[in-house]
């Protein structure tokens, strides 16, 4: 299989807000990131993804832009973000940036000047139209809750708004606003950038009817997703931005793709489409999500958790390539969310970081993972400060549709602002944070959970996870073998072989709080040469096909 770095890379997502405050005003900067590079580089990552640090009112924490080519006030300015790439640089660490067109901030001047008339310059780069029966265009339901249109006064007509009110999605019909973008992608590129993630970018082809979405339980508005995700023209536009842009350059390219499945990723991510490498895909984050989406509360069935990693696993293998994460900035956090944050948090964090660094593809870790920072839980509303969670609130509680105790258990434990909590540095006031008053409140376990105390115990998950990054590093048999599933009907290990010319890794993982004996089926050959890592102290050995596991814990054994 073709070598390259963006194979062998491991990356790191930092959410600059919630990072590190360098100048007391609670919100984290572009200098409070040059701060911590060392920290970074110490963990062993490769690739820095760097949230959106584009000009924005901040409506939805900067996915919402209304500069693409200049830095957000409260980040700091052009010469910060230039200082930090040189480190970056310097330290042979790479940059990506968050590429977000399928929307703008409505404080663009394109926007701006768009909504002014019909026939201004700037109408067609978004998407307007007249009202039906005096209602929206369509019934398509916003990300953030209520219609996905909204209205202007001043031209009479409807803009489309796949999130919130502030940010109008762009119309990619329109070949002018296409080249728009290219032309800023390659100011960022010829600035010497090493690629881009990619923001919900299979929702910028729309079906171009923008037909109503089938409503037989008669509700307010429904989502829409069918007639804006993977849509008629996105593998044209795609090669198109290939072509125009992303060919020029030695890049890395990850689009975040809710509602992709394999057959799609493999062609979004075939190297001979000329489209881009990698994709996030959603269906493993919504495995503990019910019918009514999200919100709806659900337990992970470890089974279906095998099912879904499998068929991604095997669907890309040899055709395109996976990314690998089970955090971000969009998810809870995963330890709280599949492990255990009160007795086994560690052990349960090594456990996830296992099982996902074991897989084939690009791992991506994302801030404060890797010292197992854990969801928090604020009992007042008026502590959460991300918009999808305060929109629902207002539609479910303050109307009146939902029993409030039950919108805020599943805020606690769905919530966004579960993953963005400020980092926490060290035991002091804010985690070491900010020496202001921070935008968000720190979860009160950073005296115990932090980066300071992590670096200190040769036993904490930091330290796990260097250990997991440097594994990639020597044994190809992590990034380039294959992955064949083992136990699948286990309710509670998650055991995987990988083969690559003749070597075996045999992975295991007790996803669950219970000691469980693990034993190797008897039609699988392996045969254990070393112990390549493990979250609880265990014997060599040279041979294994029966052992007990503790609770949460994880063995990979190299082998034959
Ligand atoms: O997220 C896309 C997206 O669909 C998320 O809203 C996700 O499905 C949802 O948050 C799960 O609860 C991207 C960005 O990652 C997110 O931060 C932005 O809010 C969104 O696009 C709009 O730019
Ligand atoms: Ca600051």
């Amino acid at each position: 299989m073709k070598q390259a770095w963006w194979k062998e890379s491991v990356v790191y997502q930092i959410y600059p807000r919630s990072f590190n405050d360098s100048n007391g005003d609670g919100i984290g900067d572009i200098q409070g990131i040059i701060e911590k590079l060392d920290y970074l580089k110490n963990l062993g990552v490769d690739v820095i993804w760097l949230s959106p640090v584009y000009k924005s009112p901040n409506d939805d924490n900067g996915y919402d832009i209304s500069d693409y080519q200049a830095i957000m006030d409260e980040f700091g300015t052009i010469k910060d973000w230039e200082n930090l790439l040189d480190e970056m640089h310097n330290r042979d660490m790479k940059l990506i940036m968050d590429l977000v067109v399928n929307h703008s901030s409505d404080e663009h001047h394109w926007f701006q000047e768009s909504k002014k008339s019909k026939d201004n310059p700037y109408r067609d780069y978004y998407i307007w139209r007249p009202g039906k029966d005096g209602k929206e265009p369509n019934n398509w339901e916003s990300a953030f809750s209520g219609s996905a249109w909204a209205y202007n006064e001043a031209t009479d007509e409807y803009y489309l708004h796949l999130f919130s009110k502030k940010q109008p999605d762009l119309n990619w019909e329109n070949p002018k606003l296409r080249q728009e973008i290219y032309d800023m992608m390659k100011w960022w590129l010829d600035k010497g950038i090493d690629g881009f993630r990619m923001d919900v970018i299979n929702f910028i082809s729309k079906v171009p009817s923008l037909p109503d979405v089938p409503n037989p339980e008669g509700k307010k508005y429904v989502g829409g997703g069918e007639y804006y995700m993977n849509g008629p023209r996105i593998h044209e536009f795609l090669n198109e931005m290939n072509q125009e842009v992303l060919s020029h350059y030695d890049v890395m390219t990850v689009g975040e793709m809710p509602g992709v499945d394999v057959e799609e990723a493999k062609k979004y991510t075939d190297p001979e489409r000329e489209e881009l490498q990698m994709v996030f895909q959603f269906e493993h984050m919504d495995l503990d999500s019910g019918p009514n989406g999200k919100w709806d509360l659900k337990p992970l069935k470890l089974t279906d958790l095998k099912e879904n990693i499998t068929k991604w696993q095997t669907g890309l293998y040899g055709v395109g390539w996976n990314s690998l994460y089970l955090n971000n900035h969009d998810q809870p956090r995963i330890v709280s969310r599949f492990g255990n944050d009160e007795e086994y948090r560690v052990e349960s964090a090594k456990m996830l970081g296992t099982f996902l660094h074991m897989l084939q593809g690009t791992p991506y870790i994302y801030q404060g993972e890797e010292i197992g920072m854990t969801n928090v839980q604020f009992d007042s509303i008026d502590d959460y400060k991300d918009i999808e969670i305060l929109n629902m609130y207002k539609e479910k509680v303050v109307e009146g549709i939902e029993d409030r105790d039950k919108v805020m258990e599943s805020i606690n434990v769905k919530g966004r602002d579960n993953a963005r909590t400020p980092f926490q540095w060290n035991d002091s006031k804010h985690g070491g944070f900010t020496d202001g008053e921070p935008w968000i409140k720190v979860n009160s376990n950073y005296t115990t959970v932090n980066a300071e105390q992590a670096i200190n115990d040769k036993n904490s998950i930091f330290h796990y996870y260097r250990q997991l990054i440097q594994l990639r590093k020597s044994h190809p048999i992590i990034v380039y073998g294959d992955y064949q599933l083992i136990l699948p009907d286990h309710d509670k290990i998650y055991a995987y072989l990988r083969n690559y010319e003749d070597e075996k890794l045999l992975v295991v993982t007790n996803f669950s709080d219970q000691y469980v004996k693990f034993e190797l089926p008897r039609d699988v050959s392996f045969e254990a040469k070393e112990k390549l890592i493990s979250n609880y102290d265990i014997p060599e050995t040279d041979t294994l096909t029966l052992f007990s596991l503790q609770p949460y814990e994880a063995r990979v054994y190299k082998g034959e």
